[in-house]
């Protein structure tokens, strides 16, 4: 059976776990989820890249959306307002509450986010081993100018991302306490006994980046020893979807199909997937040593994103040979 390790964001990765899960259905698939997205609000833990993944696979998802539960209300939002408690640009619906009080009463009786995670997946069986990137606690930070002064100031991810809709400049991404957490039970054996790594059209910077900026995880992926193959979140210079510009620009790398290839570089990717708009970027990347191929990226529905799927699988036969 094909041991398949995939990086992911959220709604990126988890529509591309969906295509993937089509294209090898018998493959035995770990996620590697980001964390660096979590915030914890009104007293509770929410992991909302691990949920966009978990809902996705298991039919629970709000499918135009890409994010939360399908058929949601938002009584308790609606409540907490009342009561003057926010904050009230992040929306959190009623169903989705349940899952931030289970994970959140497992941790306060001592359980990892490891295991909560695993008891989640129980209800929702996604068809894949879902772990996060670590138990322990990572946030990602974003400088940005401050709106009230001539300096900078540091918002966790989550209000540049939702509160700010990514419009204020930002100056760097900080995956605050990365380089000190270490790999959830199970990622490093994952790496070591994997037969392909995959990293989908997640965002470069605050989704695969962050799961990299762990510490010991980009050099367990480099030292795995099989191929690893990447599919292009930047179609004809702009983010398939998202505001990956944003970030990409953030961190000095030009937003292409070529710069994120050569951001990732040859230490860590032996393929690469462009978009056929972007087939001229080919050359450029492979001279970088990196095998490339255009295919077209675009996730229209499953069975395209299947295609693309079974366009990074055969990418990786092709590297391995
Ligand atoms: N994205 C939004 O644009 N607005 C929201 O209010 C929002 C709430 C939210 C709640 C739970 C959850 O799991 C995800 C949520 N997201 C929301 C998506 C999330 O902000 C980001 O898209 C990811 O963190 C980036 O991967």
């Amino acid at each position: 059976m094909q041991r398949i390790v995939v990086l992911a964001g959220g709604i990126g990765g988890a529509r591309f776990l969906r295509g993937l899960q089509q294209a090898a259905p018998d493959a035995d698939i770990t996620v590697i989820g980001n964390t660096g997205d979590d915030i914890h609000l009104f007293g509770l833990k929410v992991c909302p890249d691990l949920d966009t993944v978990m809902y996705t696979l298991g039919g629970g998802i709000h499918e135009e959306q890409g994010w939360g539960r399908a058929d949601e209300t938002f009584t308790v939002k609606e409540e907490l307002k009342a009561y003057g408690v926010g904050p009230e640009w992040f929306g959190l619906g009623d169903r989705d509450f349940a899952t931030h009080i289970v994970r959140t009463q497992m941790m306060a009786a001592g359980y990892p986010l490891s295991a909560v995670t695993e008891a989640l997946c129980q209800r929702w069986q996604p068809g894949v081993r879902l772990l996060p990137m670590t138990d322990d606690r990572v946030e990602t930070h974003v400088l940005i100018k401050d709106p009230e002064g001539d300096g900078q100031k540091a918002v966790h991810f989550q209000e540049y991302w939702v509160r700010l809709r990514a419009a204020v400049e930002a100056h760097a991404v900080v995956p605050v306490g990365a380089d000190q957490a270490k790999p959830a039970p199970g990622v490093l054996d994952a790496f070591a006994h994997a037969d392909v790594i995959v990293f989908p059209p997640s965002n470069p910077v605050v989704s695969i980046g962050t799961i990299l900026a762990v510490s010991g995880i980009r050099e367990a992926i480099a030292d795995a020893g099989v191929p690893v193959v990447g599919l292009s979140p930047i179609v004809g210079g702009t983010p398939v979807r998202g505001m990956a510009d944003k970030l990409l620009s953030a961190i000095g790398v030009e937003t292409s199909a070529s710069a994120v290839a050569r951001h990732y570089g040859s230490g860590l990717l032996d393929g690469w997937l462009v978009d056929t708009a972007d087939a001229g970027a080919v050359p450029e990347v492979e001279a970088a040593g990196i095998r490339c191929r255009a295919v077209p990226l675009m996730m229209t529905d499953t069975d395209a994103t299947a295609r693309m799927a079974a366009e990074a699988l055969t990418l990786a036969r092709e590297v391995r040979a």
